[in-house]
């Protein structure tokens, strides 16, 4: 079957994009000739690598995916918070190809450059706190937990790393134990690594606790079951991502801080997904009034490159013996000039404002649903980090029962009908709101009229 859907609010804002920013959907989703690459992929890729909506991409531009059959997509993903600044932006293209003219790799190990200098001192500047911090640059959101926990083992001589309930921090051997979800990340991949300890989280929604009763019960949990004295360092999403943005209770964060400040265990901010500007702040532990000792970047910080940081305390970050940290793709020349342009674009294009921009967008978008749909239990988030959580009313657990399948349900509509909607969740229970900032209102006004119309099909089938 074949629809088209076009909004032609949106054509004032094509003049700047090379993409017009506009959902168009011209075939059956997926398209034939995506249908025939992934026929080609089943042969030679992985089934352990899955694809959420199998549509395959051609081209990408502001906010909006083309795919190979010529259907247009609103980017509600950005690649699982990746293309914070927007798929292609023009002087992230235009860096990342001049420094590939000049030199594309020497190894920082062998042979440094000045990229790699300029990364270390921007993050120095834009992550919170005013103390000197030092940085290392690597490849990917797993290896700067990796070297998170390796840089604050080695500082503190001690053994233990603690995690909240709902964490995910990524698929390698040691960050898979990290994860709150056994299924799919850790499931037949064991033994797991030892020493990681999962303490229970703040999730106000469900739990009810000011940020002072969840630390509390945190900190009990520390205490009794690992051992201040063993632990090496404490590891938190400020909002949680795969988890379902959820939002701490006010003074959680600090009140954890102070006591790993006076129990000499090192608090690591996990922003690998919720930094660079995505919150309306540059990291998102700006909006708890939090000062991590070590801040973890990866995703948005280069444009859509891979590129990832441990930024943090100089003392911790200079307990390391030289050669015990690096890789060898690790800050790559041009990954390095596309976050420099990052930086820019933040500063240029006023891209804290533009996520408030969304937030505000979203935030009336999604209360307008939420009063006409009882399905939504909570709309959580700051900035382009929106989430809402389904319910099942009419059920248990004080009415927010976790509905999966409105979930799935929403976010297939979505995808065939034009909208990329990420899900999340450990019930699969949220669907979240993760784009880039290049995101514009049309385009937020036509992306939930279509979670309109998908929860409208939900409850006409439901009866
Ligand atoms: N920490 C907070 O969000 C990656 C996972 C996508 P890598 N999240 C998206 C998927 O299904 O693989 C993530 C994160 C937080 C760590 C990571 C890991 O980052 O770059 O995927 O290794």
């Amino acid at each position: 079957m074949t629809d088209t859907l076009t909004n032609s609010a949106t054509a004032a804002a094509t003049t700047t994009y090379s993409v017009a920013q506009e959902r168009k959907i011209v075939t059956a989703i997926p398209g034939p000739i995506s249908a025939a690459l992934q026929e080609r992929r089943r042969a030679v890729v992985s089934d352990g690598v899955s694809s959420m909506l199998p549509v395959y991409i051609a081209k990408a531009n502001g906010a909006i995916l083309v795919d190979v059959d010529g259907n247009q997509f609103i980017d509600l993903g950005a690649g699982i918070g990746v293309t914070t600044v927007g798929h292609t932006e023009t002087s992230v293209v235009a860096a990342a190809i001049e420094q590939s003219r000049d030199f594309i790799h020497t190894l920082f190990t062998v042979t440094p450059y000045e990229e790699y200098v300029r990364v270390a001192e921007l993050l120095a500047e834009h992550t919170p706190g005013d103390f000197p911090k030092k940085s290392v640059l690597i490849n990917s959101g797993a290896e700067a937990v990796e070297n998170g926990v390796k840089i604050a083992r080695k500082y503190t001589g001690r053994r233990a790393v603690a995690v909240l309930d709902h964490a995910y921090h990524g698929r390698t051997v040691l960050t898979m134990a990290m994860n709150y979800k056994a299924m799919p990340y850790a499931t037949g991949y064991g033994p797991l690594a030892s020493d990681v300890y999962h303490a229970p989280s703040s999730y106000p929604y469900h739990d009810g606790l000011t940020g002072v009763e969840a630390a509390a019960r945190t900190i009990a949990y520390l205490d009794k079951v690992v051992g201040a004295s063993d632990l090496a360092c404490l590891v938190v999403e400020p909002i949680q991502g795969e988890g379902g943005f959820m939002v701490p209770a006010d003074g959680y964060l600090p009140a954890l801080q102070e006591w790993c400040t006076a129990n000499g265990v090192v608090m690591i901010a996990d922003e690998i997904q919720s930094g660079m500007a995505r919150s309306g702040k540059y990291f998102a532990s700006e909006h708890f009034g939090w000062i991590p000792d070590l801040v973890l970047s990866a995703k948005g910080i280069a444009g859509g490159f891979p590129l990832a940081a441990v930024t943090g305390r100089a003392e911790i970050m200079d307990a390391s013996q030289p050669g015990g940290l690096g890789g060898t793709f690790g800050g790559n020349p041009v990954s390095c000039a596309a976050a420099i342009a990052v930086f820019e674009a933040i500063e240029a294009n006023d891209l804290l404002g533009e996520a408030q921009r969304i937030e505000r967008s979203l935030t009336a978008g999604l209360t307008a649903l939420k009063n006409k749909y009882n399905i939504i239990g909570e709309i959580r988030g700051h900035g382009a980090m929106m989430a809402i959580e389904l319910v099942q009313p009419g059920t248990g657990d004080g009415e927010k029962a976790p509905n999966a399948a409105a979930v799935s349900a929403i976010s297939t509509y979505a995808g065939q009908h034009g909208v990329l909607l990420l899900t999340a969740g450990t019930s699969g229970n949220v669907l979240r709101f993760l784009p880039s900032l290049a995101l514009s209102d049309a385009l937020i006004v036509d992306a939930l009229s279509v979670i309109d119309d998908a929860m409208a099909a939900l409850t006409t089938s439901s009866h």
